[in-house]
């Protein structure tokens, strides 16, 4: 597998950031799923170690 150039802020990984990816991090706020590592990197845009919109 080749590495994936994640685009910031595209948590799931289909290519484009859109409200989808948003909502995903408004569910990992709001506890109801958990981010993996891969994700939260991806999630954590401005690299602060915090996932927040
Ligand atoms: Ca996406």
């Amino acid at each position: 597998m080749g590495a994936y150039n994640a685009l910031p802020g595209d948590i799931n990984q289909d290519g484009v950031v859109s409200v989808l990816d948003m909502l995903y991090i408004v569910w990992h706020i709001m506890g109801n799923i958990e981010l993996r590592e891969a994700q939260f990197t991806i999630a954590d845009v401005n690299v602060d170690l915090t996932v927040d919109i």
